[in-house]
This record gives C-alpha cells, structure tokens and sequence, in this order.
C-alpha cells in the first residue's frame, strides 16, 4: 500500500529534501513546515528548500530553518509538496530528481504522478489536509507548530473555508485543531487577512483607476513597473488585486495587468459564472482554470488592453 512504502522511505531515510511549488502559498509553505516537525518527531533531520516565499508567512513557526539551497546533492529521500508537475519545482527540481526515492504528495487533479510514490487526492481542498491522513498514518502526533502550519494551509487554499472545495472532514480536522489548543482565529488573521502597507498602497492605486467596461461586467485595471519599483514590493504583493474587480456586482470578468517589463504585461484573469477564463488566456499562451487564469502580452499598455478585452467581449452573454 502507498502509505506503507511511504512510511518505510521515511523510516530508512537519513538525509531527507523537503520541496514545493515556485511563487509559493500559504499550503505550499504550511505543508512544507508540517512535514518538516513531523520528520523531526520522528527523529529525522529534513532540509526544506524554498529560494523565495511571501512575507506575509514569516509568522509560521519554522520558517528560520528554510534554506534557499543545499550543498547535499544525492538526498535520500526528496518529498515534493502541493506541487502538481515537476516543471513547477522551477530551478530546484534537481533536488527531486537526483534523489535516491521520491515522494509527492498533492491534491491538483492535473497532477502528472512525477514521484515514485505519489500521494494524490484531487477532492482534498488543500495539500495540508492530506497530511494530516499521513500524519496519523505515520504515529506523528499533531503539535502546536505543526497544527498551526496545517491551518494555515487548509485556511488559504479554501480562501477562509468559502470555497466549494471545502468537505466536511474539513471542518473535523479544524474541530481537532481547536480541540489541541491551535489558535485558529489568530492564523486566519495573520494568514488571510493583514496585509503590508506596501501591498495595501499598490492595491489602492490599481483600485483607484479601476473602470468597468461593457456595462460593468468587465473590470479592467493595471500596475507599472514603475510603482511597483518605487514601493518595492516583496514576492506576492500583488495577489488579490484581480479579486477586487471580481467581486464587485454586476461583473462577470475582472482583468489585471501588471507590468514586467517595458511592453510586457503578466495578465490575470477572473469571472464569477460563465466565462471560462482559461480559454480567453489560452489564445495568448497562457491558461489555468474555469474561474482563475493568466497569460503574458508582450505590447504596450493600451494595445494589450485593447486586444484582451475584444477577445472577452466575445465570451460575455
Ligand atoms: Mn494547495
């Protein structure tokens, strides 16, 4: 059984790699930590690799022992977390890959079963929540530190328990945490809802020129390079500013623009019913979900406005 032969990897391991997904989340970093006191409840020493993360995450315990690389480059055993395909183990998936075993553990149902051993529940809404299956599995006993690192996964990845991937094992787990002592108010607060004053100012200026086109059911607005470089935002300050447009009444696809370079534009996508987003981003390179998805424009602002809203225009009712 996959938990048997994980649990034996883990136990003849002696040095252990414990990786991600690039541009990070919070169950990406939750999951990572938890994994990393489970190990050493069980007397293991485990490297966790992660180059770049948010600083809204600094409040999980353990983040001092994230390293951003590793001298050791044949580990024992490497365990891939919340991470969906190889390719998304950008710039350290050689670590994975010249390890001796490979575990992942994830929840995408794009998952391509890269591991030797794969852990995958695609009807789990969050990394963490699988672990704590594991964990019981493994005898690990769920901690103060760990319990906080698993909140914090479950709790982003449903953004605040609100999404339809929610179960009801979601909410025992949680029950559990209360019952071990876990602040769970305290972690969704610092988890979901501070946010830096750098990143509360870039969001007011994307807010502030906000328009609604198409009698409000496009919301269209951007950032330069230019503010983003005079406010010097950190990795992920920009996330949640395509929500903003979302959930205002009336619209259906909200469009965020942020500048990369001179003429090249990150654009992300949301809609609220029936637009599938994935399709519009797909005929410029991009893709992702029904709801939530992204592509690159390499032209100038106007122009890749222009383009990205005629071609949503043909997707509204
Ligand atoms: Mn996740």
């Amino acid at each position: 059984m996959i938990l048997d032969d994980i649990v034996e990897k883990i136990k003849n391991a002696k040095d252990i790699v414990i990786l991600t997904h690039e541009i990070p989340d919070g169950d990406a970093i939750g999951s990572s930590l938890a994994m990393y006191f489970a190990l050493k409840q069980l007397g293991k020493e485990a490297d966790v690799i992660i180059p770049e993360f948010p600083a809204t995450y600094s409040f999980l315990p353990g983040v001092e022992a994230i390293k951003k690389r590793s001298n050791i480059l044949n580990y024992d055993l490497a365990i891939a977390l919340d991470c969906s395909d190889i390719k998304r183990l950008n710039g350290f998936a050689n670590y994975f890959e010249n390890a001796k075993s490979k575990i992942e553990v994830d929840h995408h149902s794009s998952n391509t079963m890269f591991g030797d051993h794969n852990f995958v529940n695609p009807v789990a809404p969050a990394c963490a929540q699988i672990l704590v299956t594991l964990f019981e599995y493994l005898g690990v006993e769920i901690d103060k530190n760990i319990g906080t690192c698993i909140a914090t996964g479950i709790i982003t990845d449903t953004g605040g328990f609100k999404y339809n991937t929610v179960t009801a094992e979601t909410f025992e787990f949680i029950a559990e945490l209360l019952n071990k002592g876990i602040n769970i108010s305290d972690t969704y607060r610092k988890a979901l809802q501070i946010v830096s004053k750098k990143k509360f100012e870039i969001t007011k200026i994307a807010v502030n020129r906000l328009e609604f086109l198409e009698n409000g059911k496009i919301a269209f607005t951007y950032i330069t390079k230019e503010e983003q470089e005079k406010l010097e935002l950190d990795v992920g300050d920009h996330e949640g500013i395509v929500e903003q447009g979302r959930d205002v009444e009336g619209v259906e696809v909200s469009i965020f623009l942020r500048e990369e370079e001179e003429n090249k534009y990150k654009a992300s996508f949301r809609s609220n019913e029936y637009v599938n987003v994935s399709d519009i981003c797909l005929m410029f390179g991009g893709g992702g979900h029904f709801h939530a998805a992204g592509c690159t424009v390499e032209l100038p602002l106007e122009q890749a406005k222009e383009k990205l809203i005629a071609q949503t225009k043909l997707y509204l009712k």
